[in-house]
């Protein structure tokens, strides 16, 4: 009993975003519902990208053993990770939820650190926590080193396009309050696909200057997560490192070329 109430966590009104693509071997049912006993507020919103595999019938089953906290979207067609999650959070902006994130489906990321962004989220004026790999002493991040370099050189020249100073725009876990300015920013497809957590966060800070809301600096934090692993039967490769830094140039285009930013901004918010 006591430690029930131990793990009983009271977050406010959350909606987590699951995408799948083909994650049937990978997704972990049981690690789902076992973590959904343990906080009542939670939702999980699942978004089948079209996957070729069962992925859509074992998003039936999880959803049958808990109605309440999960549901599914299922995108007939493969759209990509960013369209899937830009859906996915549509359709909870529409809802009655405080919180709304988005998690990797292969747990890369473990869900107890869903407590720790909200905990954060519930209890200061921070709109926006992103997780982050940081390999601390005393925190267990087990990244192969060829993807941590890549990812080192990818964050770097992401930072320098948002012109934020951000240790980790990739990883797959981010909890936002949900706000007008998130609302706005999901208006449009993104321009991009795997880079599109640079897009969506350029999307914001630019979104929130333009209202004269606090710059993102103070109301953005980095979560340096106590573990985080690559999880195997990442469908992520070296072609999708060099295709992502051209969609970084693309979003440094939108961003930075004489007149772009003006117009860019207007399609937002109009
Ligand atoms: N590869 C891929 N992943 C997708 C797609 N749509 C949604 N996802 C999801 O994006 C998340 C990250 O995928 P993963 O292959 O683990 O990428 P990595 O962790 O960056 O190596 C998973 O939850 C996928 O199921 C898609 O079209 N392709
Ligand atoms: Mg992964």
């Amino acid at each position: 009993m006591e430690v029930e109430i131990y793990r009983m966590v009271l977050t406010k009104k959350t909606a987590i975003i699951v995408p799948c693509y083909n994650e049937a071997k990978r997704l972990n049912r049981d690690a789902f519902l076992d973590f959904l006993k343990g906080d009542k507020n939670l939702h999980f919103l699942f978004v089948n990208d079209g996957s070729r595999d069962t992925t859509l019938d074992l998003l039936i089953s999880l959803q049958k053993a808990n109605p309440t906290q999960i549901s599914y979207l299922n995108l007939e067609k493969n759209s990509g990770k960013a369209e899937a999650v830009r859906q996915g959070l549509m359709k909870t902006l529409e809802l009655d939820y405080i919180n709304i994130g988005y998690w990797d489906a292969d747990l890369a990321t473990p869900l107890y650190a869903i407590n720790n962004f909200c905990r954060i989220l519930d209890t200061s004026d921070n709109n926006l926590v992103i997780g982050s790999r940081v390999r601390l002493l005393g925190r267990t991040i087990k990244r192969h080193a060829m993807r941590h370099y890549m990812g080192r050189v990818f964050a770097t020249f992401a930072s320098l396009v948002l012109q934020i100073p951000i240790y980790d725009t990739q990883c797959g876990a981010k909890i936002f309050k949900k706000t007008d300015s998130l609302k706005k920013s999901l208006k449009k497809p993104f321009s991009v696909n795997w880079t599109f957590d640079v897009e969506l966060l350029a999307r914001l800070a630019l979104i929130e200057r333009a209202r004269g809301v606090k710059e993102p600096e103070s109301t953005w934090v980095e979560y340096p997560l106590e573990e985080w692993a690559d999880v195997k039967g990442s469908k992520v490769g070296w072609k999708d490192f060099i295709s992502g830094g051209l969609e970084c140039l693309k979003i440094f285009s939108l961003l930075h070329l004489p007149g772009r930013k003006d117009r860019y901004l207007a399609s937002l918010i109009d």
